[in-house]
């Protein structure tokens, strides 16, 4: 106890106003899965938007190279209660996605796939004005496999469960469907500032 109000007050007076509660900050970046990484083979990779069970767009990971980029630069929070600061991500936005899809943004929600049977739900609107992207890098690298590479979504805003490792597509939706975690207790939206993690919360 005394070590941690030690540890507490060593912290610069920023860190605590940017740390959401419940949350400490960690220098590291730890690896959390369901299991071990799928193989993600760029030659077979295919990005593809759907709305409901119809195929909108597919994109080839040389196609999904050549779209506009963007680049974000901020803090993540994990629902086991770690915070990492300063991280940097590039990769497509969804306003990006949508516009080269030729279609406005669906009203609703979205279920984000990966390749390793993971999925997840976010609201359509927390996804749209530069909130979220379907990153591609890391600190300027391709995204390591343990972090999701090739492609993984990202939604710094909230919990990073919903940031959707190794993703291979998003699925329009008129209901809240329940995601993996979403479905073993995890709460529908995540907002790790109204300490959102699970249901009821
Ligand atoms: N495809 C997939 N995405 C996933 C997961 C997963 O098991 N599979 N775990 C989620 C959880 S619970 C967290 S906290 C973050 C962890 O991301 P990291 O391993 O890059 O820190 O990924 C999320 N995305
Ligand atoms: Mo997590």
């Amino acid at each position: 106890m005394v070590t941690r109000g030690f540890v507490g007050r060593r912290q610069p007076p920023e860190t605590g106003a940017r740390l959401p509660p419940g949350q400490y900050l960690t220098q590291d970046f730890p690896i959390l899965q369901i299991g071990p990484n799928p193989a993600v083979d760029l030659a077979t990779w295919r990005f593809t938007l759907r709305e409901g069970a119809r195929p909108i767009t597919s994109w080839t990971w040389a196609e999904f190279e050549a779209l506009p980029r963007t680049a974000w630069h901020g803090d993540i929070h994990c629902v086991t209660k770690w915070s990492k600061f300063d991280t940097d991500w590039e990769g497509v936005s969804i306003d990006d996605l949508l516009a080269a899809a030729g279609i406005a943004a669906p009203t609703g929600y979205l279920l984000a796939e990966s390749y390793d049977d993971y999925s997840t739900n976010v609201p359509v609107a927390d996804l749209l004005g530069g909130r979220a992207m379907v990153a591609t890098r890391y600190r300027g690298e391709p995204i390591h496999p343990d972090h999701g590479g090739p492609a993984r979504l990202f939604v710094p805003h909230l919990y990073f469960w919903k940031s959707a490792k190794w993703v291979k597509g998003l699925r329009f939706t008129q209901e809240d469907t329940a995601g993996y975690w979403e479905l073993r207790g995890y709460h529908m939206y995540g907002d790790p500032w109204r300490e959102q993690r699970y249901i009821g919360d």
